[in-house]
């Protein structure tokens, strides 16, 4: 081996993985800005980066049309027995799965580099945060990783010479042979990508892709699969939540901590910019949050990552002004359009749209094409640091403490704007039976409920129905200090099909509420699906909204909540006896409260 850390486990890793992949070259990173800067060069020479005329230290790159997105059923998670895994997760027996990867990665980085990525998740020193090493054989994968984690010496050294760590191996699967050209974004094709994960061994192998979550492994694989078994069994919470502090005008804060399912606006409520007078928004995560009960009995935050890997198409002055200041500098973009002035452009975002430019596929692009300029899931890999209003105390070795929880979804009916549960079980209830009408940007019938318990379904670890209980289990521990749980929906719309509610900014109108609520100065009204705002506990000052959206919004229909009950008991089935009693206990309560 070309060099040795202090760490012996690593050492044998990194050496058995050596052995297996055949690199022509190996590279231990440092995680300095110089390495970054390299790196970078590099893959501007070879064609796969272009610098923007318009970004400082900004580069675009373009994916291969096939590697594009997170593929979810080419996601395992690998126990023994199917069982563990759960009815959400794909499953392939470990011995099997291993064959099969250890197979295609058999020389699979002949002619390219293997980097060895040390990385921390969370702030250094943190109790919370955790070591991963990924070994990779993409220069992309190492400048986007050097962005979203804290990579190179300081976490070695974190790590020392009998620290445990996670080893992430990542191979987009094209060896390159002697003489042979490489292309802009070598990846393998569909039915050879595997995201496989062995939690009993807390061990990721990711192989074909160098896309975003498939390959940036930190990310949903460790930080949130892998994570969500490790704060199982150690007795704390890995969520696919935002962190935001909320200030009121007389000083208090107020932390808040959010699980939405895709398309429901989760990076734009992290970046909240408040519409009513005086309250004041900072964020500290937009997608992952772990969480432990602190000395004083609250329950602590922490962002794992360092970076935000947002999607563009949709951001905008008008729906997130902090992402777009964020990524003005220093991040790199991925298959957005390229405008003729060398800067990156998207559908959605404002301004005119360019007459011409060269789309995320490389091609020549006007707005009569048929079609986007930037692939719908085109991304910006940006630095946390740079969001105007990141909070100082964002990484905050011991976290934040968390008040409130929220949930929710999309739907166009039924669902009122906000509630809040009547109690601990009652919100795992809510978190549990979270879910959201598919759009256009989904595959398969538009407006069908489709669940997404927690907004966990693609990131949970194990068996679902235990993760269930693992919450109730958090409850239970957390007693009287437990953040209270809301449950929201944005998206509800008049007959005619227009939102009643305008969002964005003016939702920061309903995070007062529960701030109020959680202060004990908002009363609130009980209804059988939890307890909403009366009309006028919502501040609506300043906003132009006809009397009755308002009353529609906060609209309880009791039949329609009952032609709700069997479809939620036929999702519940899904977990056969794993399903906590608890929690079919609170189905039971909503159908007599309905009546
Ligand atoms: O397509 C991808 O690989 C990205 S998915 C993603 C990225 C950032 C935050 N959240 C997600 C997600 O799928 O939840
Ligand atoms: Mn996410």
């Amino acid at each position: 081996m070309v060099f040795a850390t202090q760490n012996e486990k690593l050492n044998q890793w990194m050496n058995e993985v050596l052995q297996m992949v055949r690199p022509s070259d190996i590279y231990l990173c440092d995680g300095s800005k110089d390495e970054y800067n390299r790196m970078i060069q590099l893959l501007v020479q070879s064609g796969a980066a272009i610098p923007l005329s318009t970004h400082p230290n900004s580069y675009l790159f373009r994916s291969d049309p096939s590697d594009v997105a997170r593929v979810e059923g080419r996601t395992y998670v690998s126990y023994p027995s199917r069982e563990e895994a759960g009815p959400t997760n794909n499953w392939i027996d470990p011995d099997a799965l291993k064959k099969t990867m250890s197979d295609l990665y058999d020389g699979c980085m002949e002619g390219r580099t293997m980097y060895v990525i040390p990385f921390c998740m969370g702030p250094l020193g943190s109790p919370l945060a955790k070591v991963g090493v990924e070994i990779t054989d993409s220069p992309y994968v190492v400048c986007n990783m050097h962005i979203m984690t804290r990579v190179g010496t300081a976490a070695l050294e974190m790590l020392g010479a009998d620290g445990e760590f996670v080893p992430c191996l990542h191979s987009i699967g094209v060896p390159l042979k002697e003489g042979e050209e490489d292309v802009p974004w070598p990846c393998a094709p569909i039915e050879k990508k595997y995201i496989s994960h062995f939690p009993d061994e807390r061990l990721i192998w990711s192989y074909g892709s160098g896309y975003g979550g498939n390959a940036l492994l930190g990310k949903k694989c460790l930080a949130l699969r892998i994570a969500s078994v490790m704060a199982r069994d150690e007795g704390w919470m890995a969520e696919h939540m935002l962190i935001l502090r909320l200030t009121n005008p007389e000083g208090r804060q107020f932390h808040v901590a959010a699980a939405f399912p895709s398309a429901c606006g989760k990076t734009n409520l992290a970046m909240l910019t408040p519409t009513v007078e005086g309250w004041k928004c900072e964020c500290i995560g937009d997608d992952i949050a772990w969480m432990k009960i602190g000395d004083d009995g609250r329950l602590y935050a922490i962002n794992p990552e360092s970076g935000f890997f947002g999607v563009a198409p949709g951001t905008s002055h008008e729906s997130n002004p902090m992402a777009m200041e964020t990524l003005k500098k220093n991040t790199i973009f991925t298959n957005c359009l390229l405008t003729d002035e060398g800067d990156v452009w998207w559908e959605g975002m404002d301004g005119d749209t360019p007459a011409h430019g060269i789309d995320w596929r490389g091609l020549d692009w006007t707005p009569d094409c048929d079609h986007p300029g930037a692939h719908p899931n085109a991304r910006f890999t940006s630095p946390a640091a740079q969001c105007p209003i990141i909070s100082p105390d964002w990484e905050k070795p011991v976290g934040v403490p968390i008040d409130v929880f929220i949930f929710g979804g999309r739907r166009s009916t039924v669902a009122p704007l906000v509630r809040e549960a009547f109690d601990w079980d009652h919100g795992v209830f809510l978190g549990t039976t979270a879910g959201s009408e598919t759009t256009a940007a989904n595959i398969g019938a538009v407006g069908k409920l489709r669940w997404d318990p927690f907004a966990m379904v693609p990131f949970c670890g194990y068996n679902m129905g235990d993760y269930f209980q693992h919450w109730l289990n958090m409850g239970d521990r957390l007693g009287e200090n437990a953040p209270r749980i809301f449950y929201i929906n944005w998206f509800r719309k008049d007959g005619d099909g227009n939102f009643l509610w305008p969002g964005y900014g003016e939702n920061s109108r309903v995070l007062k509420w529960m701030c109020e609520r959680v202060d004990g100065k908002a009363e609130g009204r009980e209804t059988p699906i939890g307890i909403l705002p009366k009309e006028e506990d919502l501040d609506l000052s300043g906003l132009e909204m006809p009397a009755e959206n308002l009353k529609e919004l906060l609209w309880v229909d009791a039949d329609e909540w009952r032609a709700e009950v069997p479809g939620i008991e036929e999702f519940f089935n899904t977990f056969g006896d794993r399903l906590p009693q608890r929690l079919r206990d609170q189905l039971e309560q909503l159908r007599q409260r309905l009546g």
